[in-house]
């Protein structure tokens, strides 16, 4: 196995990394420390460039049906991370093991490819990043999993969340997601919002108690998404989210798993997603990918686009750095790339994007130009009535008082133009 190493920006070698040099230290942490990188199973491992209008571009099946071929996927997996240096991965519990007719015999079949897998670490010491069950593939999904208006629906889902934490807590993963796809609304026609949400709640605490009770010490995310397959997502963004995660009081045990498309889907900015998270208090994972603005669906593409590395990298920086998190990318090779060399040049181009980022995220806010403007742009509540304001020594009466003879109030320039020039500066001008 050839592993892909660091030869530095000049290098022409595609194979080569430009900017990822896991060992060099930026910002107190090596960038391996600070990105944490990990590879989405189902993209990566399971893909097979379908899409609505045509079947496969790609053959992952290892010429084996059955147990034998998930475990040579697992195989190729574990190659593939070390190859790149991958530390981590992500997977939906049919991922990784063949679903059964029953929840017993896919929790069978999920027990014995966890063992190949727990294997598989020992040899690497890679392990997953998170873990999450899919309730939104098969058909009894199709009206929602923790949301289903059918019972038995609910408790199939309740067990397939039960042997994921369990999964979780044996592979030493820190990170248990849910994502929503299916939990939300087509039509208000068919619909018991009130109850759905509740019932949402419900399942949630269910899983959190389970974990606390079966040795899960991770943190548990909620993948924001506000449609896509669903019309109306009930975990539309991070706004949408914290308030569900404070109205059900988990907001202790939870926080939020950002993706950048599905953020641009949200009509909010990958950035301001990352904002939102942290100040809520529930930064946690990164799942990095990019849309197309023009398409507008949730094309899940490897991040490539510079500017979005270093503003994620920066909230990234300013949250204080990733705990559990880390970032995975959540992102598939275009269906016309269709050989494994463009899977292996992908996460090259991805991780190579996210390096810059950091270089460069760091450089911003070494270089203090942003940080010092925005303290400027506030400098009134450090003072006076200001200080008194955010102490919350005023009133709407005394404020009244002191504002009724105040004239010609001039708010400073905002000097957008400047700081985004400083940006281009950072990332234009000077070496790594
Ligand atoms: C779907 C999506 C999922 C989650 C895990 O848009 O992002 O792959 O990350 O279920
Ligand atoms: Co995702």
């Amino acid at each position: 196995m050839n592993k892909i190493e660091y030869k530095g920006p000049e290098s022409k070698d595609a194979f080569s990394f430009r900017h990822y040099d896991k060992n060099r230290v930026v910002g107190g942490k090596t960038m391996g420390e600070q990105l944490r990188f990990a590879m989405s199973w189902w993209h990566t491992v399971n893909a097979s460039g379908t899409d609505m209008f045509g079947g496969d571009t790609m053959d992952k099946t290892f010429g084996l049906s059955g147990l034998d071929m998930y475990k040579a996927k697992a195989d190729f997996a574990f190659d593939f991370m070390q190859k790149l240096g991958i530390d981590f991965y992500c997977f939906h519990d049919v991922d990784v093991a063949p679903e059964g007719e029953t929840l017993a015999e896919s929790v069978k079949n999920l027990e014995i490819m966890t063992d190949y897998l727990l294997e598989k670490q020992k040899q690497t010491g890679i392990r997953p990043l998170w873990v999450t069950a899919n309730m939104f593939g098969a058909k009894k999904f199709m009206a929602g999993a923790a949301t289903s208006p059918d019972a038995d629906v609910f408790a199939i889902a309740a067990g397939k969340v039960k042997a994921g934490i369990d999964a979780a807590v044996k592979l030493g993963a820190k990170g248990y997601v849910f994502w929503g796809g299916r939990e939300g609304y087509d039509t208000l026609l068919n619909t018991d919002v009130a109850l759905e949400l509740d019932n949402l709640g419900r399942f949630m605490k269910m899983a959190r108690d389970y974990g606390r009770s079966h040795g899960f010490d991770g943190d548990f995310y909620i993948e924001p998404k506000p449609k896509e397959p669903t019309k109306h997502q009930y975990d539309f963004d991070a706004a949408t989210c914290a308030n569900f995660l404070r109205a059900n009081g988990l907001e202790k045990d939870f926080k939020l798993n950002i993706e950048a498309n599905h953020a641009t889907l949200a009509g909010h900015t990958f950035q301001h997603e990352l904002r939102m998270a942290a100040v809520n208090g529930l930064f946690g994972s990164i799942d990095a990918n990019q849309g197309d603005t023009l398409l507008g669906w949730d094309t899940d593409q490897f991040p490539t686009n510079v500017y979005d590395t270093t503003f994620c990298m920066y909230e990234v920086i300013k949250a204080g750095g990733f705990t559990n998190g880390g970032l995975n990318f959540d992102a598939k090779a275009r269906r016309q790339s269709n050989t494994l060399d463009d899977t292996l040049l992908s996460y090259i181009a991805g991780m190579d994007a996210f390096a810059l980022g950091l270089i460069k995220a760091h450089r911003i806010i070494e270089d203090g130009r942003v940080d010092a403007f925005i303290k400027e742009r506030y400098s009134s509540y450090e003072k006076g009535i200001g200080r008194r304001i955010v102490s919350g020594e005023e009133t709407l009466e005394s404020l009244a008082e002191y504002a009724a003879s105040l004239r010609n109030v001039e708010v400073p320039s905002g000097r957008q133009e400047y700081l985004e020039a400083v940006v281009n500066d950072i990332l234009f001008s000077g070496e790594e």
